[in-house]
């Protein structure tokens, strides 16, 4: 399903802007910079579809890209980037909070975290909303080529412990890199699961 077409639909910036809720969605969120629009790339197999950047708060939008006509990837803007005026935080929130209010077909969030830094406060902040919301959320870690291997196994143990307190639901902490593959395949396999 991930090598049939795939367009990117629309970069939403209102509730209006989005597209019809006809499809299935699965949503990319996480902290500015951890990797969210570079893993729609990697699971799609495209180099540029969404746009990748080193510099965090790229995207302030919410980018819709659709999967042989059959599911959406939503990547949406990352939270917590601390350059950011205080005005682009709010209308980013609001955005984040209509997307996850009114999307009924919104079948799954990852929530992606750096493996280098870990689950932040801000996360938690936004693991509420998601529990407030009734979204279902899983979370990947990301850059596991930055990491050894003994410090991915601590930093899962850690992240799993710190989710427990917040979730309802027990769910498999996914690992994955971009830069070797590590983990995309079963990412496909789980977002095909659903
Ligand atoms: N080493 C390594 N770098 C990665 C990986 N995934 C993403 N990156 C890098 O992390 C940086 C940020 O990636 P993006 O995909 O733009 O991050 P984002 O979460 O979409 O960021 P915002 O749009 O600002 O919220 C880029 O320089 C990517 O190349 C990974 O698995 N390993
Ligand atoms: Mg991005």
């Amino acid at each position: 399903m991930f090598t049939k077409t795939c367009n990117f639909v629309i970069g939403a910036t209102t509730t209006t802007d989005m597209p019809t809720i006809n499809l299935p969605e699965v949503a990319f969120i996480g902290r500015s910079n951890v990797g969210k629009s570079s893993m729609i790339n990697a699971l799609t197999g495209r180099k540029n579809l969404a746009r990748v950047s080193n510099t965090p708060g790229r995207t302030q939008q919410i980018n819709f890209f659709e999967i042989d006509h059959k599911l959406r990837l939503v990547d949406l803007p990352g939270y917590g980037y601390a350059k950011a005026s205080k005005e682009q935080i709010i209308a980013c929130n609001i955005l984040i909070n209509e997307y996850l209010k009114n999307r009924t077909m919104l079948r799954l969030a990852y929530m992606i975290i750096d493996s280098r830094r870990g689950i932040k406060d801000i996360d938690i902040d936004m693991m509420i909303i998601l529990n407030e919301a009734m979204v279902t959320y899983q979370v990947i870690l990301t850059k596991v080529d930055k990491i050894k291997l003994s410090y991915l196994e601590r930093i899962i143990e850690e992240t799993a412990l710190t989710i427990g307190g917040y979730s309802t639901t027990c769910q498999e902490i996914l690992a994955t890199s971009i830069k070797n593959g590590f983990g995309i395949a079963a990412l496909r396999k789980n977002i095909l699961s659903i």
